[in-house]
């Protein structure tokens, strides 16, 4: 390619940048900043952080135990809201582990209705996964088992029931999967869970005047 044509094109592209960046400066003080957006509101509820689900060791497993059930919470005062939730009333503990660990999970179904539990976005094999076919029928357990593989990282796990999922999700079947690695045990990162390492669900609901 000719020099001049290059020439042009970084000349074009530097112009590009430009025009960009002044297009930005003029669009950023129409965007409301979270303080403008929360100003004159008063929280009054503290933030909510799920608690960590401690594992036991049996045999050189890490195993965890999670109960799926129905419960009632309340969101806004006085009002109480029919929910569903995993060692609780709403959503469920954290779980943390390392990659290198072999973990087990215990999880049992205390609803009224078929579940799976679906480790999303975690590397395993497809039997312990908890998709559709795994299915865990009311007051049975299932206990899939694996080695973690992932890279650090923050997964969620949550039912993947055929035809339920939305709501089973929907009313508090949901919590994190955190993965630590070597890489981010070398960094210099706050890692006090729920003290400065503070995880956040945030989440779209609408309430009624029942709940
Ligand atoms: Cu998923």
């Amino acid at each position: 390619m000719a020099f001049r044509k290059i020439l042009l094109i970084i000349l074009g592209g530097i112009g590009l940048i430009i025009v960009s960046v002044m297009l930005a400066s003029l669009i950023y003080p129409s965007v409301r900043g979270i303080d403008d957006m929360s100003a004159g509101q008063t929280f009054t509820l503290p933030l909510a952080i799920p608690p960590l689900l401690e594992p036991r060791n049996e045999s050189g497993e890490k195993v965890f135990d999670l109960v799926a059930r129905r419960g009632n919470t309340q969101f806004r005062p006085g009002v109480e809201t029919t929910t569903a939730g995993f060692n609780g009333a709403y959503l469920g503990p954290t779980i943390r582990a390392h990659r290198g660990d072999r973990v087990r999970m215990n999880v049992t179904n205390s609803l009224d209705e078929p579940t799976t539990v679906h480790w999303h976005g975690m590397h395993l094999p497809a039997a312990m996964d908890g998709g559709p076919h795994q299915i865990i029928d009311a007051g049975s357990t299932w206990q899939p088992h694996w080695t973690i593989s992932n890279e650090a990282s923050t997964l969620w796990y949550h039912p993947h029931f055929m035809g339920r999922t939305g709501p089973q999700v929907y009313s508090g079947l949901a919590g994190l999967f955190i993965i630590d690695d070597a890489n981010s045990d070398a960094l210099a990162l706050p890692r006090t869970y729920g003290v400065d390492d503070i995880p956040v669900v945030v989440q779209d609901r609408k309430f009624d005047a029942l709940g």
